[in-house]
């Protein structure tokens, strides 16, 4: 039994970030019960009917309806795949070879993280810091947040933090910034779903994630690590933890369009919302920045395009459920997309409650302030609720969904489908 449990556990490693229909075939050849078919069907959005509406994340492509957990995660999987095709990029798969090295500071309090990965002839190396605990609550190996380029949340007690410096990794200065930065001299592929720069970092940050699982060196628990990123860096945070279940927390801030707001609910709330918000679109988006793939560039030029898409982000952050998720938003910033982020995760969590578990995603919009500077009296003890319950494995409440706005989301003008309970 024991040496069976070994075996498991091995090939969980292995697995790794794969697509969960790869983890559930490799463990179930393990166990020799027959391969879990998946619906194979694929979108064919240039002659999809537009619709406004938010699509079903429980209807798979081929028009069958998800109702068991099983089910589910072979819609995850197909939901992944549309992302990877239509917005973000391919993610490629782990490194063919992948070498750590980390050297301690002196002083104990933390140290470098060097990561050497190749792919055939060429190999990148990057270095992440992680900083040890302050006022350590429990010894180490210590739970730990990885920050995307800077931390923009009070640094939780008890908890490191890495941080990943992702502008080096793939470039986001603007559209010239394409296929640039070290990602691209692994993969310089061109073709339209090649990787954009939200994809190309949560491929890096699965990376770490490796390093973390493999050895010990570190001093940080892989099981209890969160990811974390405001603004640009919040679309990136919620990109990170949709792609890699390892991550256990993933803290969205202020990441407006292309992260936490829906692309069809932004497009509605910058013509008619509280007279007309101005706030950033799919349009206005690809011509800003490389976050997105060059394929995303077909929705977001045509008028309405977006609603040919076969997926929302409600159903980006429905591939974070059943793990932990705190989106906070801020209402200071129209640009931000308030009416369509709150509105975009009242949908999402539905995927959360079809999977039994609501209280793992929480929302918090808090009113105005800077942005990017946490307002701690207002939504710090939401931020350490979920941290508790995440990353220190404490008892905490997590029923947090609220807006601070004036306004209000009628979810059933906005979907035409219902959750199932698949608990
Ligand atoms: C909220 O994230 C972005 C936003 O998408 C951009 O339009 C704006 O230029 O920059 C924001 C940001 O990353 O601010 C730091």
């Amino acid at each position: 039994m024991l040496i069976e449990l070994f075996k498991l556990e091995l090939l969980h490693r292995q697995a790794s970030d794969r697509p969960p229909t790869q983890i559930l075939a490799i463990l179930r050849a393990a166990s020799g019960a027959p391969a879990l078919e998946c619906p194979t069907e694929t979108a064919n959005p240039s002659i999809a009917t537009k619709t406004p509406l938010l699509p079903d994340p429980f209807e798979f492509l081929s028009g069958a309806h998800v109702a068991s957990k099983e089910d589910w995660t072979c819609r995850r999987n197909e939901i992944s795949q549309l992302f990877q095709q239509y917005e973000l990029g391919v993610k490629p798969g782990p490194s063919q070879n992948l070498q750590s090295d980390f050297y301690h500071y002196q002083n104990g309090t933390g140290g470098n993280l060097t990561l050497t990965a190749s792919n055939g002839d060429q190999a990148i190396s990057w270095t992440a810091t992680i900083v040890y605990p302050n006022s350590p609550k429990h010894t180490g190996p210590y739970p730990a947040l990885i920050a995307l380029d800077l931390l923009t949340v009070p640094v939780p007690d008890g908890v490191a933090v890495i941080t990943f410096f992702v502008s080096e990794f793939a470039q986001q200065d603007n559209t010239t910034s394409r296929g640039k930065g070290l990602f691209y001299e692994l993969y310089p592929d061109t073709s339209p779903e090649a990787a954009g720069a939200l994809i190309a970092w949560s491929w890096g940050l699965s990376r770490i994630m490796d390093v973390l699982t493999n050895s010990s060196d570190t001093g940080i628990d892989p099981t209890r690590v969160g990811v974390v990123g405001c603004s640009r860096w919040g679309k990136g945070s919620l990109v990170a933890g949709a792609f890699d279940e390892r991550i256990a927390l993933t803290i969205v801030q202020e990441s407006g369009s292309g992260g936490a707001a829906c692309w069809r609910l932004s497009d509605v709330e910058n013509v008619s919302v509280n007279g007309a918000d101005t706030v950033q679109t799919a349009h206005e988006i690809v011509t800003e920045n490389v976050w997105f793939s060059t394929e995303f560039e077909v929705f977001a030029s045509e008028v309405d395009g977006t609603q040919r898409l076969p997926f929302d982000h409600h159903m980006l952050a429905g591939l974070v459920a059943p793990r932990g998720l705190l989106v906070i938003d801020n209402l200071g910033y129209e640009w931000l997309s308030p009416w369509s982020s709150y509105g975009c995760m009242t949908v999402a969590r539905q995927i959360y409650k079809a999977l039994g578990d609501q209280q793992a995603m929480g929302y918090t919009e808090a009113a105005n302030h800077t942005h990017c500077q946490f307002p701690v009296e207002d939504q710090g003890a939401e931020l350490d609720a979920f941290v508790g319950k995440y990353l220190l494995g404490e008892q905490s409440q997590t029923d947090v969904f609220r807006t601070e706005a004036n306004f209000t989301f009628d979810i059933a003008m906005w979907i035409d489908w219902e959750a199932p309970d698949l608990s």
